[in-house]
């Protein structure tokens, strides 16, 4: 039987680890300033992505990732040659999966779910993460923010993703590891279950959704137990 909900999986964090870029700077620096150039470059990638969608300007996440590692390198004092920073670039459409994307989404499939992708990446960044990570199978719509030139969370790319499926926003559950997704996700109407990856603290403008969950695998029995989720 069909679900009644579409599940609307975020990608960075929640099925990819952008974190995990850090080893391909390890041969270039030490594994701690290479651990602190990763976790910058996310911190500063989202944060261009807020003030940008704040201001009402709209540049693609390809130039916020780009503008956010000089950003980073900058900070930390690193340097890297143009090349290496042209094949660290390259790296982010290549990030490793979380070892329970595949699982997970292969066993909501064969529930009956509808899978889609909600992100902030560009069209041309999801194919090649989603092909590079081997995921593309189980989505039926790519949604890329790109589409209404707003990141994440404006409530428009929410909107549009329940237009794209063709459902009310009610009848979409937003997956993330993001709590700034949730909220936004929320905000515009969705339900929204929280991949909880690291025990880590939800942001404090919001609260914790009616699902959250450790790991991806943990998803279709947190969906059964949940009130007006019918299968
Ligand atoms: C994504 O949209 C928020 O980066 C996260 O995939």
């Amino acid at each position: 039987m069909p679900s009644n909900e579409a599940l609307v999986f975020d990608v960075y964090g929640t099925l990819v680890d952008p974190i995990g870029i850090a080893r391909h700077l390890e041969g270039r620096l030490p594994p701690a300033d290479a651990a602190d150039v990763a976790r910058i470059w996310r911190h500063k990638q989202l944060d261009i992505s807020f003030r940008l969608t704040a201001m009402g300007r709209y540049e693609d996440f390809a130039w916020c990732t780009r503008k956010a590692l000089d950003h980073a390198l900058a900070l930390l004092d690193k340097k890297l040659e143009p090349s290496e920073k042209e094949s660290l670039i390259a790296r982010y459409n290549d990030l490793e999966p979380f070892p329970d994307a595949v699982p997970a989404l292969s066993g909501l499939l064969d529930r009956g779910h509808v899978l889609a992708v909600l992100s902030n990446g560009t069209p041309a960044m999801l194919e090649a993460i989603l092909d590079a990570s081997r995921l593309r199978p189980y989505f039926t719509e790519i949604i890329s923010v790109d589409e209404v030139r707003a990141f994440k969370p404006s409530p428009l790319p929410y909107r549009h993703a329940a237009m794209r499926l063709n459902l009310p926003p009610s009848r979409l559950r937003l997956v993330s590891s993001n709590s700034f997704d949730i909220i936004g996700a929320e905000s515009a109407g969705l339900r929204a279950a929280w991949v909880d990856r690291s025990g880590g603290v939800f942001e404090p403008d919001g609260g914790p959704p009616d699902i959250v969950i450790r790991s991806l695998t943990d998803l279709p029995a947190a969906l059964d137990s949940t009130p007006g989720h019918d299968r």
